[in-house]
């Protein structure tokens, strides 16, 4: 029996899940962290360096045994280089995922992928006034040379306020092509190269940079023309989405460039027709991750779960697919499969699991390939087990898909009535809290209480990521939610129609963020570090959070890490990062775990930069 469920997650259906696996001796993420404890203090700290094979080094974090690497590399140049090098990992996995949805855009602009359509014109139109291209083919062309642009700054920059561009330009940190600024964090951090961690932090601001208002930036705008810009919609969230009489696919991963396919696919008569000569009632496609806010946030197709709920989904027994592409699916899913009839199925050539079959997506037969993955699931759903299943009967409803152009929508085609509100001191600010789950933290005890201290204080919240769905299973995305609002905040909500907490999409959509963040910062005529603003990561584990702290902070916003960065081995490092860059691009992070300590830091930033504007 697993220890201290209520220790685990807040969600109950996560708590219910826990203890059946517990007791069929399923292991999960839970287990395997607690199997690895004490995690190594070195690397916690950020103090070992595996760069090259002079070593592994580590740095005695006392000073009293190694105090330098064997080429001489002290323990600010190690966590200097340690954290570039994630950054840069992380930018790789949002821009990498950018690459794919431009490659197939322009496929598509070639008529040789006809699964993908274009669903939102003026958009397209936009996008192509704003690149100065004619053609749509060109548009593409133009968007893929973002990638390796060797001189000047990539396009999307000039979205930031002058201000904000010039700090950039003074510093030497505009961003030209994403792979190039990718390449060169490789080349800094190998052996004897920029040993220097202020140069290196820089450069750390640039590829991210190159991520938040380029990589990231590029996947929101290109996915919204292809599947939609999203407006607000119902759905429903949590492992209760799974229906016992239905067949049930699960999309889990990032790209929305399979799991559009696998939610028209699975609506297909055809297949429909077979689910029900298997004797199910219908076919249910659930998303996890983000690739399921992907799909949420445009079609209102329901969420299963966040990150750690992907072993609790297919501990449920009901789940005949679990069919992932790239990013946040755990390895451990084949074996876990392997006790159910479960089928896990990959579909990237960029990422292949033990016990998965491989079905792999080509853009110029997405369509079928995705009718044959819901047949495979289809066909499955005949060996399901029922004694097996356990489908806990916990879900919540949610309104989702604040796209800008919806929240501009929603306040009657201007920002004004926003400004007015925070300028009137009814909503004191905005924050952004964002980010994964990480069994370190109690699941979404960080996020939801977190959000909740905001509210109540009167700060408006947007959410993407893993946060967002937390928000939607604790019911914090209705416009009831406002009950738990301070009264200026309740009467905006109220008058609007619209939750407190504002779900804007997936990870690669807090580019929706920063263009919401520029807007503001315009029509007031300030820079985005003026903005009565903050953002938090409460339960980040992956590399692509530290890329999108890293970018946020560049861009001006303080932030706040729930979980440690391992920089604290540095203390070079680490004031720079707190104290330092504050006075470089006027945002900085902040570590703190307790999430109403977090509020409070969050709330004392938002009322000094009210103070400041004269507010
Ligand atoms: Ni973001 Fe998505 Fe969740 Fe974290 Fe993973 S799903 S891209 S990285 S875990 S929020
Ligand atoms: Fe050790 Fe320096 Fe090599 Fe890193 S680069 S492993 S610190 S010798």
């Amino acid at each position: 029996m697993a220890k201290n469920i209520k220790d685990r997650s807040i969600d109950p259906a996560s708590q219910e899940m826990l203890a059946v696996a517990a007791k069929a001796g399923l292991e999960t993420a839970w287990d395997r962290f607690d199997k690895q404890q004490p995690q190594c203090g070195f690397g916690e700290l950020g103090l070992c360096c595996r760069n090259c094979n002079m070593g592994p080094c580590r740095i005695d974090p006392f000073g009293e045994a190694a105090t330098k690497g064997v080429c001489g590399a002290t323990a600010d140049i190690i966590v200097a280089r340690n954290l570039l090098r994630a950054i840069a990992a992380g930018a790789s996995a949002h821009s990498d995922h950018a690459r794919d949805v431009a490659h197939t855009f322009k496929l598509m602009s070639e008529g040789k992928a006809p699964s993908y359509q274009v669903k939102d014109q003026a958009k397209l139109a936009r996008l192509m006034k704003e690149y100065g291209v004619s053609t749509q083919v060109d548009l593409a062309d133009a968007v893929l040379a973002e990638f390796g642009k060797q001189e000047g700054p990539i396009q999307f920059i000039s979205r930031a306020p002058a201000k904000r561009q010039e700090i950039w330009k003074n510093l030497g940190i505009e961003p030209r092509g994403i792979d190039r600024e990718i390449v060169e964090c490789m080349h800094k951090t190998t052996m004897g190269v920029d040993n220097d961690h202020v140069n290196l932090l820089l450069q750390g601001l640039r590829a991210s940079l190159a991520d938040g208002w380029g990589g990231s930036m590029i996947a929101t705008e290109l996915q919204d023309i292809m599947f939609g810009t999203p407006t607000p919609v119902r759905a429903m969230a949590n492992l209760g989405v799974l229906e016992a009489d239905k067949v049930n696919i699960i999309v889990h991963g990032h790209e929305p460039l399979l799991s559009e396919m696998i939610v028209s696919a699975a609506s297909d008569p055809e297949l429909v027709d077979l689910a029900k000569k298997q004797g199910a009632k219908g076919i249910n496609v659930a998303g996890m991750c983000c690739t399921g806010n992907e799909i949420l946030v445009r079609h209102g197709i329901p969420i299963a779960g966040n990150f750690l709920q992907q072993e609790l989904a297919v501990a449920t027994g009901a789940v005949d697919a679990m069919v992932v592409d790239v990013q946040c699916v755990m390895p451990a899913l084949g074996a876990l499969a392997g006790c159910f009839h479960t089928k896990f199925i990959s579909t990237s050539p960029k990422a292949k699991f033990p016990g998965a079959t491989h079905m792999e997506l080509k853009e110029e037969s997405a369509y079928e390939t995705a009718k044959q993955i819901v047949r495979v699931a289809v066909v499955n759903y005949g060996l399901r087990d029922p004694t097996k299943v356990h489908i806990p009967n916990i879900k919540s409803e949610a309104i989702v898909g604040f796209s800008v152009e919806a929240i501009v929508g929603a306040l009657g085609g201007t920002l004004k009535p926003l400004l007015d509100t925070i300028a009137s001191g009814a909503v004191r600010g905005v924050a952004a809290v964002v980010g994964c789950n990480n069994p370190k933290v109690k699941q979404d005890y960080g996020h939801v209480n977190l959000v909740k201290e905001l509210i109540r204080n009167n700060v408006l919240v947007v959410t993407t990521g893993c946060n967002a769905q937390a928000c939607a299973k604790a019911g914090l995305l209705l416009p009831e939610a406002a009950d738990l609002a301070g009264d200026g905040l309740k009467a905006v909500c109220k008058a609007l129609g619209v939750p407190p907490v504002l779900h804007m999409g997936s990870c690669v959509d807090i580019s929706r963020i920063m263009v919401a963040c520029a807007a503001i910062a315009d029509a007031l005529g300030c820079d985005i570090s003026d903005l009565p603003a903050a953002a938090a990561a409460p339960e980040w584990m992956s590399e692509k959070a530290v890329a999108i702290g890293a970018y946020v902070v560049g861009s001006g916003v303080y932030t706040i890490l729930g979980t440690i960065p391992p920089i604290l081995g540095s203390q070079g490092v680490t004031e720079l990062l707190t104290e330092g860059i504050k006075g470089v691009t006027g945002g900085a992070f902040a570590v703190e775990p307790d999430p109403n300590k977090a509020a409070k830091l969050m709330i004392d930033h938002i009322e000094a930069q009210r103070k400041k504007l004269g507010l």
